[in-house]
This record gives C-alpha cells, structure tokens and sequence, in this order.
C-alpha cells in the first residue's frame, strides 16, 4: 500500500511524535505512566534513533523508562523523497509477538502497540548497548554465540512446516506477505544494487574503484547474486527476522536481547543465519581499523570463535527440535520414526541442514557486498576514519563475500571459511 492510499485508510490521524509532544500526547497512557511514573510533566524524553528508518525515544519518569518507537512514513536515512509504509510496525509488532513465544526471553516485553499511530511501547533494555558498537569497541561478549545460536533455531524451525500446524502458518504468511515495501528494500539493495551502478550506491573511493568495477563485471557473482535473490523471494518456509544483522541484537555481557523485526516475512531459514554471520566476518575484518596501539589479535580469534559456535548451536538445537517437536507436516514421523527407522530420519536431517548451510553462505556473501557497495553501510567500516586503512579492511570482505556467493556449493565447514578469513586478513592489500 502507498503512503496516501495508507492515509486514506488507517493511518489519517498519524502524526510523528517529538521529544516535546511526547508526554502530552502519551502522558495518559495507563501501559507507560503505571511502570515509569503518572506525572507525565516530570518525564525527561530523549530521541535516540540512529537506525535507517525510525524514531526511537526513551521515556524516563520517576519510576523507571520505556522506549516508544514510532515508524515514519518515509526513508528516515534517506528522507520524504523515500515514502515507506507505517504498516511496518504491524510487522514489526506481530513478529515481536512470535519471537517471544518461539524464544522466550530474547526479545524487549511489549506494554503497548497503537498501529494508528505505527507505535510500539516497550522494555527500556539497560544497560544493554547495541552489539555492533560493543563489538567495534573490542568486547568480548560470553553469551552471545549461544543464545544467538539458539534463537535462530528455535524462531526458525518453530515457525515453519517443520513445526507449525499447517493451516496457522499459511494464515500467518498471507499476514506477512504485505510486507512488501520492506521485501522490496532487500531485494534491491541486497541482492541487486551492489552489483551495478545503482543510483544510492556509494563506497569508500577511489581505493576501491577498481574491486568494484571487477564485482560488477564478475559474471559468476552476478548469477549467485540473482540466484540467492530468487531463494530469498520464492522461498516461504519460515518466519523471519529480515534484518538480523549485529545492530539488531543489544547485549550486556550477562543477556542477549534481539530487536527490531520490522522486515519481518515468510522466507528461507538461511537468510537469518547468513546476514547474522556475515554481520560477525565483517565485524572480523573491522578490527585492524579499531586497534589504537594495543592488538585485537583476541578479539579476532573470539569472533571467529563467536561465528563457529554460532554454527554449532544452530545445527545442535534445530537437531533437538527436529527430534523432539517435529510435528508438522514435513518429514512426517509416520515415514520415519514410526516405522522404527531413525537413520532415514537423520538422514533427511542432514539434508535440511546442508541445504540451509549451503543457502546461509550465499547470504552471508551478498550481505558483505552490499554493506560496502550500496546505500547502508555498517558502523564498523564507517567509523574507520582513515579511508586507506579503512578500504583495505572492506577489500578482504568484499573477497570473502565473493567467495562464499560463488562457491557456496563447494564449502564444507564453518571452520573452512575461517581459515579463509584468516588467509585474507593476513594479506597485504594495495
Ligand atoms: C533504506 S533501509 C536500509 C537498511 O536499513 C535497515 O536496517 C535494513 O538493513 C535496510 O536494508
Ligand atoms: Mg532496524
């Protein structure tokens, strides 16, 4: 729906809030004054959106604080010129909601949803910080593999045929199949625009003019590319996330919280996993460009030890849900286990998880290209403030992500694709 037939309809009284209307116009909302505090005149309220798309307030009165995020009907990163359906925080609301379910505890509680006015009221996570920045400062976070690992499973596989009772989730995917605009951002900017001269498309120049001329005129990546865009597009196998990239995750060393589903939709399992670690050999790459004078050699090593037991968890839990809570109508049990044949069970195990490690690489590649290639870039090559130090770091994601799109078929381990990143971070580049 476009933004004026979306006014025409439920959205005619939206208006964006502002630090300053903000407690006048929220201050008699039982959900928000009962846990900060009723005197709404006493509220102090910060904007603190620095994501692409939304506002983002915190709220704090006597009692305690809250975030309200409110969609726009635009870009926020690109502005008005880029109209963008407030529908996004429906989505964004219902997949919270299915998240919370499917992983309790790994998502902000929701007080309040107002789709009129495309807000969600919520947890205040303190002192949680966003893990991108916590990981551009060198910290070593002990959970995050683990619970990271295990959502992506449990969100995943909970929400798929594999699980779900059939008819619920054609019901939930004719839900999210409206979330088109957002589709649509990834498709393009994913999947298409890195690899031409598209017109938002920016990167660090002229020291990497010329890997990008040699990207676009790449016929192979360009084939992978439109091959994992035609996966992400026509495959509706589960519920999710749709932007699960290190800026949607807020941690303390002790909690692991993940936020901000507004692309939610029905797709391939592996396009979660893949943007999330592809998020972390980015994050890799980065370090050289964050070392002041001591070395990063530890947080190298942890964060590729961060994306191996990312891997190991995913695959571990997904195989106990497999055996445990596989009551959908794919690889019926009636086939298998019934029939007293658990290594045809396995076997067809396997097959899944091969098909979404083989899937997972492709994403990850194409998520590493079009952080450095197209419109949104990612904080942890951005604030590498000299552009040469900052070039060479991107110039070995860009190989990784070309390798694992081209090759994904070929690759047989995560601790494979490691030793790559390792080769490449070792090599001088010009
Ligand atoms: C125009 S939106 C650009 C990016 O920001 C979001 O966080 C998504 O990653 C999207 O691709
Ligand atoms: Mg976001």
């Amino acid at each position: 729906m476009g933004v004026m037939s979306e006014k025409m309809n439920s959205y005619q009284d939206f208006v964006a809030l502002s630090p300053d209307t903000l407690p006048s116009r929220l201050g008699g909302l039982a959900a928000l004054k009962d846990r900060i505090g009723g005197d709404a005149s006493a509220w102090s309220v910060r904007e603190v959106g620095d994501g692409n798309l939304n506002l983002v307030f915190i709220v704090q009165g006597s009692k305690g604080a809250a975030v309200v995020k409110q969609a726009l009907p635009y870009v926020r990163l690109v502005g008005e010129s880029w109209p963008l359906p407030l529908k996004r925080s429906f989505f964004e609301y219902h997949a919270l909601s299915r998240q919370s379910q499917r992983d309790p505890g790994m998502t902000p509680e929701i007080f309040h949803f107002d789709p009129g006015q495309a807000m969600i009221v919520m947890e205040f996570l303190s002192p949680h910080i966003i893990l991108r920045r916590a990981l551009i400062e060198g910290q070593e976070l002990p959970r995050i593999a683990k619970d990271l690992g295990l959502f992506l499973a449990r969100t995943l596989f909970r929400g798929s045929d594999l699980c779900l009772d059939t008819k619920l989730r054609k019901a939930d995917l004719a839900l999210f199949a409206d979330n088109v605009a957002l589709c649509d951002i990834t498709e393009s900017l994913v999947f298409s625009n890195p690899y031409f001269d598209a017109k938002l498309n920016r990167h660090t120049s002229p020291q990497l003019d010329g890997i990008v001329a040699q990207l676009r005129a790449d016929r192979d990546l360009k084939v992978a590319a439109q091959r994992l865009k035609h996966i992400f597009a026509a495959t509706p196998e589960t519920l999710l996330h749709g932007d699960f990239h290190t800026g949607s995750v807020m941690v303390t060393p002790g909690q692991t919280r993940v936020i901000d589903p507004e692309f939610a939709f029905y797709g391939p399992m592996a396009f979660d996993v893949g943007m999330l670690l592809a998020n972390f050999w980015m994050s890799y790459f980065s370090q050289t460009g964050h070392e002041a004078d001591g070395s990063r050699d530890s947080m190298r090593r942890y964060l590729l030890n961060v994306i191996a037991e990312i891997w190991a968890a995913f695959r571990a839990e997904f195989s106990r849900l497999w055996h445990g809570e596989r009551s959908g109508i794919l690889y019926q049990r009636a086939l298998f286990e019934d029939q007293g044949d658990m290594l045809a069970s396995e076997q067809a195990l396997d097959l899944v998880l091969q098909g979404i490690w083989i899937d997972m690489l492709g994403f990850a590649g194409v998520e590493m290209h079009r952080r450095i290639l197209g419109l949104a870039h990612n904080a942890d090559f951005e604030t590498i403030e000299n552009t040469d130090v900052r070039a060479r770091c991107e110039t070995k994601a860009l190989k990784l992500g070309r390798h694992l799109a081209v090759n994904r078929h070929r690759i047989h381990s995560v601790v494979e694709v490691n030793r790559l990143a390792e080769r490449l971070e070792k090599e001088i580049v010009t």
